[in-house]
């Protein structure tokens, strides 16, 4: 693939989560539009209010196909506002879609909505996951057969308003040289409907095994986490948000320990970076989105995918983006 590609030209759209399910390539973005609302550090702005999947046979020239809407908030029954960044899983038979949703208290749950198929329709359940909190499921897949969620995003994300799984009475958001906050994993319940365990921490750590800092803001965790797996390791890719970079670290299982190892994509037009990373057909792809089409709206993102190439070690050769 020589250039990066749009998807959607005709639609705003974001947070591509990118699978194959029987031979298709599916495509599960945030739907962004326009909705009035004063861009601000809460992430207000990004105010979405449902889903479309789109589908491909070829990546590289064929068309996109739109779905349609396959979730909206109404039909969500704990719904309050924004449905971000979301992620879909096959299994025993069925499509399971998991989304960050503001309930009625304007906190972050995660919810869980079925289909039949890859293309949905998705039904929601009644309720959020026991447990849930923050924002931006992905969903791993071990050839262990477990199932595993990673979650969370600082900021307007609200992961800095809990320890230990609960909720503190003050937000709290560490600085320096004191640990950043850690993205989470927890393992699924076979029926995917609920948590198996307490979330856990999955820890990055530096060339010399500790943790990152909070201040070092290049490289540490804020958002958007992706597990991909290449050669024997894991990967775990997420963007650094107020630095505007996709970054990763590998490991040798789903938990971590995981050891930052660079830059994936540098800074693109716009605030939020956040990505995908999908083998299909022998090559590997980074979906992701800017804001070159809405002329730099920060909320208004488009769908575009690059192709990713590794070096011998294992490595990803970083892909520059639109900001450069
Ligand atoms: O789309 C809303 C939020 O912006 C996502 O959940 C974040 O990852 C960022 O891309």
């Amino acid at each position: 693939m020589k250039e990066p590609r749009y998807l959607v030209p005709g639609d705003y759209m974001a947070d591509p989560a990118a699978h194959v399910f029987n031979d298709k390539l599916y495509i599960y973005p945030s739907h962004d539009w326009e909705s009035g609302i004063p861009e601000n550090d809460n992430g207000d702005h990004f105010n979405m209010k449902d889903y479309h999947v789109f589908s491909m046979d070829d990546v590289e020239q064929g068309e996109v196909t739109d779905h349609g809407v396959v979730l909206r908030t109404e039909d969500i029954p704990w719904a309050g506002r924004q449905l971000w960044d979301s992620d879909v899983a096959f299994r025993n038979g069925k499509y399971y879609m998991y989304f960050p949703l503001k309930d009625q208290n304007d906190i972050f749950r995660i919810g869980v909505a079925i289909s039949d198929r890859p293309e949905g329709p998705f039904i929601p359940q009644e309720n959020p996951i026991k447990g849930s909190y923050s924002m931006d499921p992905c969903i791993w897949p071990d050839k262990d057969g477990e199932y595993y969620m990673y979650f969370g995003g600082l900021w307007g994300g609200q992961l800095q308003r809990y320890r230990n799984n609960k909720a503190l009475e003050c937000a709290l958001l560490p600085e320096g040289d004191e640990p950043a906050l850690c993205p989470k994993v927890v393992r699924l319940r076979e029926d995917m409907l609920e948590f198996a365990e307490e979330p856990r921490d999955l820890m990055i750590l530096d060339e010399k095994g500790k943790l990152l800092s909070a201040g070092d803001t290049k490289r540490r965790f804020f958002e958007a986490s992706w597990m991909h797996y290449y050669n024997g390791k894991y990967y775990f890719s997420y963007s650094t948000g107020d630095t505007h970079l996709i970054c990763y670290a590998t490991g040798d299982n789903p938990y971590g320990p995981f050891t930052y190892r660079g830059v994936i994509l540098t800074p693109v037009v716009g605030w939020t970076t956040h990505h995908s990373i999908v083998e299909f057909k022998g090559k590997w792809y980074l979906f992701h989105h800017d804001c070159v089409p809405s002329k730099g709206k920060t909320w208004l993102r488009s769908l575009k995918v690059a192709e990713l190439k590794y070096n011998p070690d294992g490595s990803i050769q970083p892909i520059k983006g639109t900001a450069e």
